[in-house]
């Protein structure tokens, strides 16, 4: 195959250092960023055959996301704007990793194995996020989709959820939006404005909102949104970017995981604010009481906010469609009771990683899915999709009845359903907040999150511990899920699972339990089960201060 000789005379010039074996995780490829220059290159040339194979544009996203400013990472998006289909993850893996002389036969081998005919044309559209690593390292991308004669569009710098956007428009012919940067804000502004069209303005303070831009993408892309917002909301952006470091102190995972307030944010009592992640694809809210004690709400709460909101609309519209709520294990045990109970939701719990809760939420007609993280959205079946349409038109629809299916047909439009999408999500909370003239602690005093605590214990090989369940329960090492359960007895309202990280060399720990000292102390006594029985290495897990 001639076509390779151009492949393999480039990647002199992207040489994969000797030993370095990595694997295409939960969220694509993440390390040191100078260690993915050959990774990039070769992920140029995957995005060729995929293309070629699906006949579509294919999408490249250079980010490590939440990581670190040194990490990188990259990720390819499927024609919908889906995460990449799993058999090419695994080939994705075998090119990363292939020696120089082989890179040949590994490419011959997926052509042949996937049939991929390469006469086909090809398209990648290429995004990157703002580390000072990645556009060198798109660089290498665009390398790899020249070698294998690709076409390619690079759209520079981009969120994550802006990119997989952009690659749903292109391959829907546009009938998703128009594949641009400006053709998203448009779409998103117009569906934002027409929901909230019969709010009047509210305060001046009740419209401003406090967004950490994580000093990432996030902080640029909501700068250039504001303008089409006609000052129905008002952002104040911190941590843009200007002076701090990426993720450092601050982001929706730093909020998460400490469970404090970003640096960089100064907030007054009572003040909505939220957080992003490095690449935009993650949101969380919160605020500091009159007291000055520090209150989360984290993707349950939005998953809880957004399934309130849509459920009452269905309701109205009296349209017969079924909504559920898709989570996975580190959901708080208080947000899964209410989805159920109180709102007689189903809830669905499944394995970490945005495809797993993706794939749920597709079988629904109209499935939210988040992780406690603050990725998630929501989609609508192609049945439901065209009923709620259809009744928006109706002209013989009147009063409550039409008003709701607008309001739904307007919430679709506004919601990004390709990826999570912390700027779609951040309009479409705002705006059911403005609808149902809640405050954020009205919206927080939904119900009351059991206070938990996560750690991580470092062992020789992660790999040792096996989980099913979701995740939730752990069946090697043997012994590890008895002491797991005895520790969990011990406390009230309590519930604790160990997995394996997919995107650091770690094992986490979740614990939940009815006070936080109770919760953190189950949590420091499963992470010294998980040291002794899974080779813990360097020092014991401590007891949090
Ligand atoms: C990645 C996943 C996220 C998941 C997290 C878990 C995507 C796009 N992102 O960031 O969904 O929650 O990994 O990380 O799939 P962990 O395996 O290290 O706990
Ligand atoms: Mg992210």
């Amino acid at each position: 195959m001639t076509c390779f000789e151009e492949v393999e005379k480039m990647s002199g010039q992207h040489p994969k250092p000797v030993g370095l074996v990595l694997q295409y995780g939960t969220a694509g490829f993440r390390a040191k960023a100078e260690q993915l220059d050959h990774v990039m290159y070769r992920m140029g040339l995957l995005a060729v055959l995929r293309s070629k194979k699906t006949q579509s544009t294919i999408g490249v996203m250079v980010t490590a996301s939440h990581n670190p400013e040194e990490d990188n990472g990259v990720k390819l998006v499927d024609p919908l704007g889906e995460m990449l289909a799993p058999a090419w993850e695994e080939y994705a893996t075998l090119l990363a990793n292939a020696e120089e002389q082989d890179l040949k036969s590994v490419l011959t081998n997926i052509v042949e194995k996937d049939s991929v005919n390469l006469q086909e044309v090809a398209r990648v559209f290429l995004g990157r996020d703002t580390r000072p690593s990645s556009l060198k390292l798109a660089q290498a991308v665009i390398d790899g989709v020249s070698a294998l004669g690709g076409t390619y569009q690079d759209y520079g710098l981009v969120s994550t959820p802006q990119l997989h956007y952009m690659v749903c428009c292109w391959n829907t012919k546009e009938q998703y939006g128009t594949a641009t940067v400006e053709g998203y804000y448009q779409k998103l502004s117009l569906a934002f404005i027409a929901l909230t069209k019969q709010i009047p303005y509210h305060p001046e303070e009740m419209r401003q909102l406090n967004v950490d831009g994580a000093n990432g993408i996030g902080a640029l892309k909501l700068q250039e949104l504001e303008p089409y917002l006609e000052k129905k909301l008002l952002l104040k952006v911190h941590n843009d970017g200007t002076s701090g470091k990426l993720n450092y102190l601050c982001g929706a995972d730093f909020v998460k995981v400490q469970q404090k307030p970003p640096q960089g944010l100064d907030m007054k009592a009572n003040e909505r604010s939220c957080s992003f992640d490095g690449d935009a694809d993650r949101i969380v809210y919160y605020y500091i009481d009159e007291s000055g004690c520090f209150h989360l709400l984290d993707g349950d709460k939005i998953a809880t906010l957004i399934t309130t909101f849509l459920k009452e609309l269905l309701a109205t519209a009296d349209l017969d469609l079924q909504i559920a709520v898709v989570q996975t294990a580190y959901a708080n045990g208080s947000s899964t009771r209410y989805i159920e109970e109180v709102m007689k939701v189903p809830v669905h719990c499944v394995n970490t990683g945005v495809k797993y809760l993706h794939h749920k939420a597709q079988e629904f007609d109209v499935g939210v899915y988040f992780e406690a993280n603050g990725h998630g959205t929501v989609l609508f079946s192609k049945t439901a999709e065209s009923k709620i349409r259809q009744m928006a038109q109706d002209q013989n629809q009147l009063g409550e009845k039409s008003n709701a299916a607008k309001m739904l047909k307007n919430t679709i439009d506004l919601i990004n359903q390709t990826v999570g999408d912390a700027i779609s999500d951040l309009l479409t909370i705002e705006a059911i907040l403005s609808i149902k003239g809640f405050t954020i602690q009205q919206w927080d005093f939904i119900y009351t999150d059991l206070p938990n605590r996560q750690m991580k214990v470092k062992v020789s090989d992660r790999q040792v511990i096996a989980t099913v369940d979701a995740g939730r329960r752990a069946v090697s090492p043997a012994g590890l899920q008895q002491e797991v359960d005895a520790l969990v007895k011990k406390y009230n309202l309590s519930r604790a699972f160990v997995r394996p990280s997919g995107t650091e060399d770690v094992v986490r720990v979740y614990a939940e339990a009815d006070t936080q000292s109770n919760a953190d102390t189950l949590a420091h006594g499963v992470s010294l089960v998980v040291y002794r029985l899974a080779g813990g290495v360097g020092e014991e897990p401590k007891l949090l201060p």
